[in-house]
C-alpha cells in the first residue's frame, strides 16, 4: 500500500538487493528487541544493586557512578533464589537476543551507508544517535559475552565499561524508539503476521517502497520467504537458549549448557557443583587453611579468636541455598551447614538486631577476597558461615574450612576461605 503523500525513498542500488528488506521485517525484529532489551537492562541494573555498592568501597565495582546510582536499594534476602532468577534472565536473554540483534542490523545495514552521509544538521544528529545505538548495542553484547565466556578479559574494568555502556545504549534506545515508534506501528499494520507465516518463497514479494528507504529499488528474486527468515532467526535464538539456559536451570540440563564456561562437569559427590575460581588459581596458600587457621571475630569492643574445633562446637544450623554468579551460571539449592552469622555477632556483643559485617578471606589479593554484607543479610537465619555442604566437609575449592553463604545474593557475597569477620565495622575497611 503506497500512501500518496509519502515520499518514496529507495536504497541506493548496490549490493543490498534482498527482497525481504523492508519496514515490516525490520519492525518485527525491532519489536522483539523492544521487549527483550529493557528486561536485560533492568536485570543488569538490579545486578549492580545486588552488590550493595553503597555499603562499602570494596563492594562497588563502579565507584564513579555518580547520579547513575540513583536507584540503589538494599538488596533483600527474599526470595532466596532472587539473584539466581534476575541474573539468569540477564545473561540468558542477552545471549538469546544476539541473533535478533544481528538480523535487525542486517535488515537496516544499507541505511548505514546512505550517501551523501550528511545532508542537514537534523540528519547529522540522527546519524550520531544511530551510531550510539548500534555502537552501544554491539559494545554491550560483546563485553557481556566476553566476560561470561572468558572472564577477566578486561581485568577490573568490565564492570564500569558494561555499566556506562548500558546507560549510553539506554538513552540511544529511548531516542530511537521515540523517533521510530509511529513508523513501526504503521509497518506492522501493513502486513498480517499470520498471512506472512503462510507465505512460501515463491509467493514472497518485496514490501511496498516507502519513505523508510529500506526497500531495494532493484529487488532480487527471493531465495527465502519472510517466514523462513523469521524461522532461521528464531531457531538461532532457540539453539542458543538450549546451550545456555542449562547453566542457570541446572539438573540434567547442565550437560546441555555447551556455552557454559563453568562446571558443565562439576564432578560428583557432595562437593560436585560448579566452582568459580579454585584455591590454586587465586594463590590461596595451603598453610593458611591448615592447623594454623583461626577465625577472628571482631565486635565494637570485643575480639574473639576461634580454632576450627571451636567453630564446630558452636550451634550448627542448616540452610538450602544456591550459588548464583554474575556470569549467569547458578547451582541448584545446596545443603549448607554451619554457624549463623547472627550467632557470631552475638558472640562479640551484639545481642539485639545485628549490624552488617565486613568479611575477609585468607586470600591475599583479588577483587573478591573481601566483601561487606548488610544488616539484613546478617540478620537472616539462613545466612551461615558454612563448614559443610551436602553432608560433607567443604572441599578446598568450595572454601574450606569456612565460607559465607547468604540467601538471595550474588555469588560474590559468598566469600570462601574466611579468616575474619568484623561486625559493625564503621568503615568496612580491612582491619589487622
Ligand atoms: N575468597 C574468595 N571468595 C569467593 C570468590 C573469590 O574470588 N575469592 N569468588 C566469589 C564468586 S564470584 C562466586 S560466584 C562464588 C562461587 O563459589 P564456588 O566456587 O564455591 O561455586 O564464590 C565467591 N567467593
Ligand atoms: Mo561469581
Amino acid at each position: 500500500m503506497n500512501v500518496p503523500h509519502v515520499t518514496v525513498r529507495h536504497l541506493p542500488p548496490g549490493p543490498w538487493r534482498s527482497p525481504l528488506r523492508g519496514p515490516w521485517l525490520t519492525s518485527v525484529f525491532g519489536l522483539v528487541l523492544l521487549v527483550g532489551i529493557p528486561l536485560v537492562f533492568v536485570t543488569g541494573l538490579l545486578s549492580y544493586a545486588a552488590y550493595n555498592p553503597d555499603l562499602a568501597p570494596i563492594n562497588d565495582k563502579t565507584p564513579g557512578k555518580g547520579l547513575f546510582g540513583f536507584y540503589l536499594f538494599s538488596w533483600p534476602t527474599d526470595p532466596y533464589w532472587l539473584y539466581r532468577l534476575t541474573q539468569g534472565v540477564h545473561v540468558t536473554l542477552g545471549i538469546v537476543l544476539v541473533p535478533v540483534l544481528l538480523a535487525k542490523l542486517w535488515s537496516v545495514v544499507p541505511r548505514l551507508y546512505t550517501l551523501p552521509p550528511v545532508r542537514s544538521v537534523a540528519q547529522a544528529l540522527e546519524r550520531l544517535s544511530l551510531l550510539l545505538l548500534v555502537g552501544g548495542a554491539l559494545f554491550e553484547f560483546v563485553t557481556g559475552l566476553l566476560n561470561v565466556q572468558l572472564d577477566y578479559v578486561f581485568p577490573g574494568s568490565f564492570y564500569p565499561l558494561h555499566f556506562y555502556g548500558a546507560w549510553v545504549f539506554f538513552f540511544a534506545v529511548v531516542a530511537h524508539v521515540a523517533q521510530r515508534l509511529p513508523r513501526v506501528v504503521r509497518a506492522l499494520r501493513s502486513r498480517e503476521f499470520r498471512a506472512e507465516l503462510r507465505t512460501n518463497t515463491a509467493g514472497t514479494r518485496p514490501e511496498a517502497p516507502d519513505d523508510t528507504g529500506l526497500v531495494s529499488s532493484r529487488p532480487a528474486e527471493p531465495t527465502m520467504s519472510r517466514r523462513g527468515a523469521l524461522g532461521m532467526v528464531g531457531l538461532g535464538s532457540l539453539a542458543l537458549l538450549v546451550v545456555t539456559a542449562g547453566q542457570s536451570i541446572g539438573g540434567s540440563l547442565r550437560r546441555t549448557a555447551l556455552l557454559a564456561p563453568h562446571g558443565r562437569n562439576p564432578g560428583s559427590g557432595p562437593n560436585g557443583f560448579p566452582i568459580n575460581k579454585t584455591a590454586a588459581l587465586l594463590h590461596v596458600r595451603p598453610q593458611d587453611l591448615g592447623e594454623n587457621w583461626r577465625l577472628v571475630v571482631n565486635g565494637n569492643s570485643r575480639r574473639v579468636t576461634l580454632s576450627l574445633a571451636d567453630v564446630r562446637r558452636l550451634p550448627q544450623h542448616r540452610s538450602a541455598l544456591p550459588i548464583a554468579c554474575v556470569e549467569g551460571w547458578s547451582t541448584e539449592d545446596q545443603h549448607w551447614e554451619g554457624v549463623r552469622l547472627r550467632d557470631l555477632a552475638r558472640l562479640v556483643g551484639f545481642h539485639g538486631d545485628p549490624p552488617g559485617v565486613f568479611v575477609e578471606s585468607v586470600q591475599l589479593s583479588g577483587p573478591f577476597r573481601a566483601v561487606a554484607l548488610r544488616d539484613n543479610q546478617v540478620r537472616d537465619p539462613r545466612s551461615l558461615l558454612a563448614l559443610r555442604v551436602n553432608g560433607a566437609v567443604l572441599s578446598r575449592d568450595h572454601g574450606f574450612p569456612a565460607r559465607v553463604i547468604v540467601p538471595g545474593a550474588p555469588g560474590v557475597m559468598n566469600t570462601k576461605w574466611v579468616r575474619q569477620l568484623s561486625f559493625g565495622a564503621t568503615t568496612f575497611g580491612p582491619r589487622s
